[in-house]
């Protein structure tokens, strides 16, 4: 009779969660609807429950733990419950969990994650499998580092990251979201996201931006980035401003707060200016490098950090000649726009590399450089077959439905997650069959 109580109350509260339900199909979550009509299915939904427990007995990893959305149905499980794995929610999803010398919690979203009950001085995180080996792109590839001109993996192999970046994260906000970020990974294959903050444009971090609200986005992104097992660029996203020494204090405090936060780490990368421009030159660029790579080393001894260079990340030649000495694990920005950016810059980048530098493309597009325009993909393809020869990194431009070019959405589309091929742009469409060969 008890049982027959709870689970009449656990279908009001399933009918509720349903009808508040976000439409939006292909969320990471969107499986955990049930729709109950007749009193025939609340055994349908015990079982269920029962089913998903004895999964969680009978796996054989030593760690479980079952994430679960919104509402709660606890009391039609606690009869069935005798593990630690209460189940919140009938329709739960099971993920396994791996034993990392990271922390990550999940404080983001709606959904709440129980943590397994963790037993020794090691720290848990939780991710989701997805490739072929059954591993996250951290997981199979764990700690990066740069040897020579290449970034190699945690077994000194080459590796070439392959994400996308959000637009001004000030802007669009929507898509620093975990359900957007999974939709990347798991429909286009990107193993990282780029988090731009613009410092000086509108709503800019250094002028008129909400200093917290922006880093709490940051802090969102990178949290979203680590459940999913993403690598992440926390990007101090200069432009306006022109020289990253306008605004030196708050860069300074900035990564000092974010080495600090995120020192054990290891999928976060720093990438200190954007794209220098103007008058700035190498010399400028270095000296403010010097400034701020210590404060990240001071609690980070190792992160990658990716140092822009002159004429808006393309003169790599120029910083090649005068290379960051000091410091393991830098690299340089070269940022290209098919459209504008031809064999020219690839000339820079090849001297660039032969003089011993590692570059990285953490962005570009093949529009042109306004983010608008044609998209030139004869360009565009002689771009890849570059940086897939010399197993650089890429990082697409933008994860936005801003009616531009460079924008990966249509401007039309409100969703943020679970699109359709004609809610993509001929961009998008384009680089995610780039990024899958
Ligand atoms: C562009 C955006 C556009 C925005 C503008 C702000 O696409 O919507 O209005 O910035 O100034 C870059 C920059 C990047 C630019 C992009 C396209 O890093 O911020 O984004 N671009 O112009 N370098 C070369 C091109």
């Amino acid at each position: 009779m008890k049982k027959i109580i709870a689970l009449c109350m656990s279908v009001v509260l399933l009918c509720g969660c349903a009808c508040s339900k976000d439409t939006d199909s292909g969320t990471g979550v969107e499986d955990s609807s049930i729709e109950i009509t007749s009193s025939d299915e609340i055994t349908t939904i015990d079982n269920v429950v029962e089913t998903e427990i004895e999964e969680v007995t009978t796996r054989e990893t030593t760690t479980q733990e079952i994430v679960t959305k919104e509402s709660t149905t606890e009391n039609t499980t606690t009869e069935n419950t005798t593990t630690e794995n209460t189940t919140e929610e009938s329709t739960s999803k099971v993920v396994e969990t791996t034993t990392q010398q990271k922390t990550t919690e999940k404080k983001t979203t709606a959904k709440t994650t129980k943590k397994p009950e963790v037993t020794t001085e090691q720290e848990t995180t939780t991710y989701y499998k997805v490739d072929e080996t059954g591993k996250t792109p951290y997981e199979a590839h764990g700690k990066l580092q740069v040897k020579g001109t290449k970034l190699v993996d945690q077994f000194g192999t080459p590796y070439q990251l392959k994400g996308t970046s959000t637009h001004g994260m000030a802007w669009f906000p929507q898509y620093v979201s975990y359900d957007t970020f999974k939709y990347m990974r798991d429909s286009f294959g990107v193993n990282v996201v780029r988090l731009a903050m613009y410092t000086a444009e509108y709503n800019g971090y250094c002028e008129g931006g909400d200093k917290n609200y922006l880093k709490n986005l940051v802090k969102q992104g990178v949290q979203a980035a680590t459940d999913l097992g993403l690598y992440v660029i926390i990007d101090w996203h200069i432009l306006a401003d022109q020289t990253p020494h306008k605004y030196k204090g708050d860069a300074i405090d900035f990564f000092r707060e974010m080495s600090s936060t995120y020192k054990n780490y290891d999928n976060v990368i720093y990438e200190i200016c954007n794209e220098p421009n103007g008058n700035t030159s190498w010399a400028d660029i270095k000296a403010y490098a010097n400034e701020v790579i210590p404060v990240i080393r001071a609690n980070d001894k190792d992160a990658i950090i990716i140092v822009g260079t002159p004429t808006w990340s393309q003169d790599v030649d120029l910083a090649s000649k005068d290379k960051i000495t000091g410091y393991d694990n830098i690299m340089y920005a070269l940022h290209f726009y098919a459209a504008t950016h031809k064999d020219w810059l690839r000339d820079k980048a090849q001297k660039a590399m032969k003089n011993g530098c590692a570059l990285f493309v953490s962005e570009f597009s093949i529009c042109d450089a306004s983010g608008n325009g044609g998209l030139d993909k004869t360009e565009a393809n002689k771009w890849m077959e570059f940086l897939n020869k010399n197993k650089i990194s890429y990082v697409g431009w933008n994860i936005s439905n801003k009616a531009e070019s460079s924008a990966l959405i249509q401007s039309w589309c409100g969703k943020t997650s679970g699109f359709d091929d004609s809610e993509l742009t001929e961009w998008a469409k384009w680089f995610r069959s780039i990024i899958k060969k």
